[in-house]
């Protein structure tokens, strides 16, 4: 079996060099569906893992604006269009300066299998920009957003390609980019998820992501006959994800005791409440501010340049971005009694991190199951614009519980081991998988 996954990995280098990230994770989802691909040799046939690790399309473009001074910018725009089988693309966009088409074909590989653990009509896809948000005016912001979209117009549609908000897309730019499209193609349509509820977003829809891992990893811990009250919960990042993670951790009876930035992390033992959760979301969702300023505000440690996972828990959630945990952080949370780490961000533990979690046995769920209630309540808003309706909170709510219940059991059903051991991992990769390579093989060599 070793010898088969080498020899697929060997071919999916050659032809990918210098995309490290992409490699990762095709190297993480090749180690489980292979064998999986032996004992349903149809697939095997078909050549589905073959195909699913070649993008349909990528589209990458110049996005050419003009900053406050009046100098000419130039970034580069990207849209990896994955995987259409079961539904039109989609995926977030990200606005980050690290942002390369390594991590967006990472992201968009990761994306498809997400999508169908979700049991919605939804393909993979995921772009961006190496454009950096960080210390632009809203003016700047604009005119990037509307250089991006007068290009990504001609690619995307309600149909077609769906993107959303990833690292450094939140409402502001969705709004922009939103607006650029609207006004280039003359129509109103759902070409974008994660809108303004006053013009067709969804309620629930910024919540999702976070309250999603926080419910998934209530029945990971369900399993044990565990909860999540009264636990220490360590969080990284500070950005969407993070801020729900915690909203939901509080009203699940947890303390969360950290957050962290690009800079480093804050350690508030006595734990971050709602008011504090307030403040958080003021100094970085309005005011564009660091996470150091929490410290000062409230008198607890900043930890420059440092990662969270030295602290004890018995929760964590990776929330930040992708190879955020290594080996020895692994180590580290496992030796202080952590016992289940759920991700919210995409690929963040590396795969020796992984390694340490499945040896130790612990509850570890990877993004694609687990930070999966974003792309779902996106869909369910997706669905919403297509009725021309929109549902309550608590009716979004409880369909992302129920989706989020059901890419558990998906998980427990693939991933179960001979001992009795969920490998979630295991079970969100094939069973992600299921769904995409039936409908590709229904669909003929395409
Ligand atoms: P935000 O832009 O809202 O926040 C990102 C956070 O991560 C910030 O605190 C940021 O710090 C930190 N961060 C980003 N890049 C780095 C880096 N290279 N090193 C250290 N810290 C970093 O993004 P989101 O919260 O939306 O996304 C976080 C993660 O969750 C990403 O992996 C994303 O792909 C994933 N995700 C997001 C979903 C969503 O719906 N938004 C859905 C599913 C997954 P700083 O401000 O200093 O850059
Ligand atoms: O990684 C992700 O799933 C997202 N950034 C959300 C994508 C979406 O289309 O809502």
């Amino acid at each position: 079996m070793d010898a088969l996954v080498k020899e697929f990995l060997e071919k999916v280098t050659l032809r990918n060099p210098h995309e490290p990230e992409f490699l990762q994770a095709v190297q993480e989802v090749a180690e489980t569906i292979i064998p999986y691909l032996e004992e349903n040799p149809k697939y095997k046939k078909a050549k589905i893992l073959d195909r699913m690790v070649e993008p349909e399309r990528v589209l990458m473009f110049r996005v050419p604006w003009l900053n406050d001074r009046n100098e000419v910018e130039v970034n580069r725009g990207f849209r990896v269009q994955m995987n259409s089988a079961i539904g039109p693309y989609k995926g977030g966009l990200r606005f980050h300066p690290s942002v390369n088409l390594s991590i967006l074909k990472f992201l968009a590989f990761e994306q498809v299998l997400k999508n169908s653990l979700t049991g919605l009509p939804m393909g993979g896809g995921k772009g961006g920009s190496d454009f950096d948000p960080k210390g632009k005016s809203d003016g700047e912001i604009m005119k990037f957003c509307q250089s991006f979209m007068t290009e990504l117009y001609r690619h995307v549609g309600a149909d077609i390609d769906v993107p959303a908000g990833d690292i450094g897309v939140g409402s502001r730019e969705v709004g922009f980019l939103f607006g650029q499209y609207k006004r280039i193609k003359g129509e109103f349509t759902g070409v974008l998820t994660g809108k303004g509820t006053s013009w067709g977003g969804s309620l629930i829809r910024p919540e999702a992501t976070g309250y999603g891992v926080v419910y998934f990893a209530e029945d990971m811990l369900q399993t044990r006959a565990e909860t999540l009250a009264g636990k220490t919960v360590v969080v990284s990042g500070s950005g969407n994800v993070a801020q729900y993670t915690v909203e939901r951790c509080l009203q699940a009876g947890a303390k969360v005791v950290t957050l962290s930035d690009s800079e480093g992390f804050i350690y508030d033992p006595a734990g971050i409440d709602a008011e504090k959760l307030a403040y958080v979301m003021t100094l970085k969702n309005e005011q564009r501010g660091r996470i150091r300023e929490y410290a000062e505000k409230y008198g607890c440690e900043f930890f420059a340049g440092q990662k969270p996972w030295n602290i004890k828990c018995d929760v964590a959630f990776p929330n930040a971005t992708q190879n955020e945990l290594d080996e020895e952080d692994a180590r580290t949370l496992v030796g202080n009694g952590c016992i289940c780490v759920a991700e919210g961000a995409n690929m963040p533990s590396t795969p020796e991190a992984i390694h340490v979690f499945t040896e130790a046995k612990i509850l570890y769920a990877p993004g694609k199951a687990s930070n999966a209630g974003g792309v779902a309540v996106s869909g369910l808003e997706m669905s919403q614009n297509s009725l021309r309706i929109s549902w309550n909170r608590e009716e979004v709510n409880s369909k992302l519980r129920e989706i989020m219940k059901d890419i558990h059991r998906i998980c427990v059903e693939y991933g179960t081991e001979a001992d009795g051991y969920i490998n979630y991992e295991k079970g969100a990769n094939i069973g992600g998988f299921v769904k995409v390579a039936d409908a590709m093989l229904a669909q003929g060599i395409v």
